[in-house]
């Protein structure tokens, strides 16, 4: 076969690319499919894509040529060394405009280095989030394309024809900025994933060791929630994993282990937040609540001889109880999102992404994990001000957190008199707290630091200008350069 005729190539037939595929034959394009170990390719044309439009290739040349122009290549391969083996054994074979797309798991400084390297080939390179698992795939994932925007336009009818719908009909996919924005926005989704997942998970510790209540009681109690502002697929799916019963009829939940496993995407938003200095607590404390659990062996040993309260039960009023944490878990997703939001509008002005907040918001609405009504809002509050700051500016966040705020603060105060950890509750409050707060104590830390260690500090009425003060009257007065450690 030499004749240029399919509409898209993808490389990688495993589970994301043959789904991802089948969904794009559905939608009226010719695919044209390559991988790895040819063999796979027969066996997805004679199997999984059988009586479909989707043609097959059984090298690299063959693959190229099937492809007009400009060709649209997408790699679906495991993230790492296999994405810049294809690129390199692609390259001869591209023409000037053509286009490559990394559909994989990619860490985002990679995809800015590869948009970087190819932009120097004329060669359009997109790392395109992709969130939603194997049925996201194959029915409407939603996609997060960022990188060279001139592939944008040759891309869009394809992406958005494949993705999954909003609610309103919308795709859940737009263009998301320049580099390596795609990938960084993916990245930033897992760990505000994590953040909603952790979230889910001190309440039913609460609901569960505080108050008592039995498994199918708190599924009751979800399902409720999933009607009004905490209506979201984490909640749809939690109700259903509390009301699931194991073979002998005990809910299935109680028998799995409490140590949980992470894939890294969660530790990758946490560290480029430490990278940039933004304070996205929430996730942090979600990857470390996860950290926690892991040291099982160790913790079962503490809890043999450390104490916690007298009163481990809640004792109070459980409808109030179950009130407030509505509204806590609500008030803590908006300072979880605000945050990831801060550290988006930071990393995109560092690298010029021109991060489009509003789509992004859009784009998780759909096919994604953290698919939600409340992103909705979001993506209201940034089409009512594009150069949004952060999210507790906007009214309506700024009206949901002052009415929330006395059943967190109930909440939280609850969990921490009876002895629940609620690491990700409490940092959002304290979030808050620190956030409307003009006057942090950050000046005894200044003045710590100077004493110690002669690292000056600003005087209020002379911000910019650096002094050192000799505090013993044995220090001296010379001070010590600025670093950033
Ligand atoms: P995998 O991540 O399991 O990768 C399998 C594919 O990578 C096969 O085509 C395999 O070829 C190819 N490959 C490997 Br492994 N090493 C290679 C190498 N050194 N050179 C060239 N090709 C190589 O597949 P997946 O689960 O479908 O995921 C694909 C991408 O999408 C990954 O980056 C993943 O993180 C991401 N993703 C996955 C999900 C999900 O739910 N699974 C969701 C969202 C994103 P072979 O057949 O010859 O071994």
């Amino acid at each position: 076969m030499s004749s240029a005729v399919a509409d898209f190539g993808l490389i990688g037939l495993a589970v994301m690319g043959q789904n991802l595929i089948l969904n794009i034959n559905d939608h009226g394009f010719k695919v044209c499919a390559f991988n790895r170990t040819v063999a796979k390719v027969d066996d997805f044309l004679e199997n999984e894509a059988k009586g479909t439009e989707v043609i097959g290739a059984h090298s690299i040349i063959e693959f190229v040529s099937s492809l007009k122009r400009p060709r649209k290549i997408m790699l679906l391969v495991k993230a790492g060394a296999a994405v810049d083996d294809f690129i390199e054994t692609l390259l001869p074979h591209l023409e000037e405009g053509d286009i490559i797309i990394d559909g994989g798991n990619s860490h985002y400084p990679d995809t800015q280095r590869r948009y970087e390297y190819l932009t120097s080939k004329k060669i359009l390179f997109v790392g395109c989030g992709v969130s939603g698992g194997e049925e996201g795939a194959r029915y409407g994932p939603s996609l997060m394309p960022g990188g060279n925007p001139e592939a944008w336009p040759h891309l869009k009818p394809i992406f958005q024809a494949i993705a999954a719908k909003a609610p309103d009909g919308a795709p859940c996919c737009d263009w998301v900025g320049e580099g390596g924005a795609g990938h960084f926005v993916k990245m930033v989704h897992n760990g505000i994933e994590y953040g909603d997942m952790q979230l889910i998970s001190e309440v039913y510790h609460i609901f569960r060791n505080g108050v008592g209540f039995t498994d199918d009681e708190q599924s009751d109690i979800f399902a409720q929630w999933n009607k009004g502002v905490l209506d979201s697929f984490l909640i749809e799916i939690s109700t259903d994993i509390l009301r699931f019963k194991d073979a002998d009829g005990q809910p299935l939940l109680e028998k799995i282990r409490d140590a949980a496993g992470q894939k890294g995407t969660g530790k990758w938003t946490a560290i480029a937040a430490l990278d940039y200095g933004m304070p996205v607590t929430l996730i942090g404390e979600a990857v470390f609540a996860r950290c926690l659990s892991s040291i099982k062996d160790e913790r079962v040993r503490a809890s043999k001889i450390l104490s916690g309260p007298t009163n481990n039960k809640y004792t109070g009023d459980k409808a109030q109880l179950v009130k407030d944490l509505e509204q806590a878990m609500y008030a803590s997703k908006i300072i979880s999102y605000a945050q990831g939001f801060i550290l988006m509008r930071e990393v995109s002005h560092q690298f010029n992404w021109n991060l489009n907040y509003g789509s992004i918001a859009l784009m998780w609405r759909g096919g994604c994990i953290i698919r939600s009504a409340f992103l909705g809002d979001i993506k209201n509050a940034f089409d009512k001000n594009k150069s949004l700051e952060c999210l507790l500016f906007d009214p309506f966040f700024q009206q949901a957190t002052t009415t929330a705020q006395s059943g967190w603060r109930n909440a939280i105060s609850t969990a921490t008199l009876i002895g629940i950890p609620i690491p990700a509750l409490s940092t959002a409050l304290s979030f808050y707290d620190g956030y409307r707060t003009a006057r942090l104590p950050a000046n005894m830390l200044q003045a710590q630091r100077d004493y110690f260690g002669a690292h000056t500090y600003e005087l209020e009425d002379k911000p910019g200008n650096f002094v050192h003060t000799n505090w013993t009257g044995r220090g001296g007065n010379v001070h010590a350069s600025n670093y950033d450690a």
